[in-house]
């Protein structure tokens, strides 16, 4: 055990805190049991910090990243090649036929092609995925605000939370889904993004269209999205539990 005056623990924490994270990961990292673990504990005092922001203000950004340490290439996890035909025919064609859907309690139902999409205002944010199977990974996003879409479609007041369709099923099974809160999808760093790394995203990552939600774990980020859906809940969807994993007993709630 160190104590809190202990000088090595006391430059972690210092580090920790000015780094605003306390696991300082670059490009893509695998984290091993013992490593999560030792640096969980060195770091106690400044994730419980960390926590406590995040729970004083749930419009916290999530930390930002510069060039250099965006990882050379993204690692890909779940489907990356959905063989669902519908699906197929879209990516053989560029996306060109693709359209988003935009519906459920919202005041102008509307589709939107990827050309609609890359016309409206864009941000681009080089942040980490984490992964709930151990492995992080830098990346540059550029997408649409979602919360600017949101705008455009009007979202009815008894709007609770935004689903998203995706066009994969996972493992040929179920179809894959997501869900966030209102909060969480009006958050300035969730973007539809059609971009990684300054190109069109690959099929691996989701093409033509992935959800980024910056503060929650990967499998929140749903790619290959196909619709969104404003529901009140989300009891009529697959197993009622608000996504695909969350179905198979993952945590809804993954913030991090
Ligand atoms: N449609 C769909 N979205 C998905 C998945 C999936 O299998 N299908 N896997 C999730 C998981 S567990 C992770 S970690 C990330 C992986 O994103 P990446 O392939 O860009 O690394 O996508 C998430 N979104
Ligand atoms: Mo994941």
């Amino acid at each position: 055990m160190t104590s809190p005056t202990d000088p090595a623990r006391r430059r972690f924490l210092a580090r920790a805190a000015l780094a605003g994270s306390a696991l300082l990961l670059t490009g893509c990292d695998q984290l091993s049991r013992s490593d999560t673990m030792r640096q969980l504990s060195d770091a106690t005092g400044s994730l419980t910090q960390r926590a406590q922001r995040l729970l004083a203000s749930r419009e916290a950004l999530a930390r930002e990243y510069s060039p250099a340490d965006i990882a050379p290439t993204f690692r890909a996890n779940g489907t990356t090649n959905p063989r669902d035909e519908a699906y197929r025919r879209l990516a053989a064609n560029g996306f060109r036929d693709w359209r988003l859907a935009i519906g459920g309690l919202v005041d102008t139902p509307q589709t939107f092609s990827l050309d609609d999409l890359k016309a409206m205002p864009s941000r681009t944010q080089i942040t980490r995925h984490d992964c709930v199977e151990g492995w992080s990974c830098i990346g540059q996003w550029t997408g649409v605000v979602l919360g600017d879409l949101l705008e455009r479609v009007g979202v009815r007041d008894e709007a609770r939370f935004v689903v998203f369709h995706c066009a994969d099923r996972y493992r040929g099974g179920d179809p894959y889904y997501e869900s966030l809160d209102m909060r969480e999808a009006y958050h300035p760093q969730t973007l539809l993004a059609y971009g990684l790394n300054g190109a069109d995203l690959p099929i691996a990552n989701g093409a033509p269209l992935r959800l980024r939600a910056e503060r929650q774990l990967g499998y929140k980020m749903a790619k290959y999205v196909m619709r969104v859906e404003l529901v009140e809940g989300f009891a009529h969807l697959g197993r009622g539990r608000g996504g695909y994993w969350e179905d198979r007993g993952y945590q809804w709630w993954a913030g991090i």
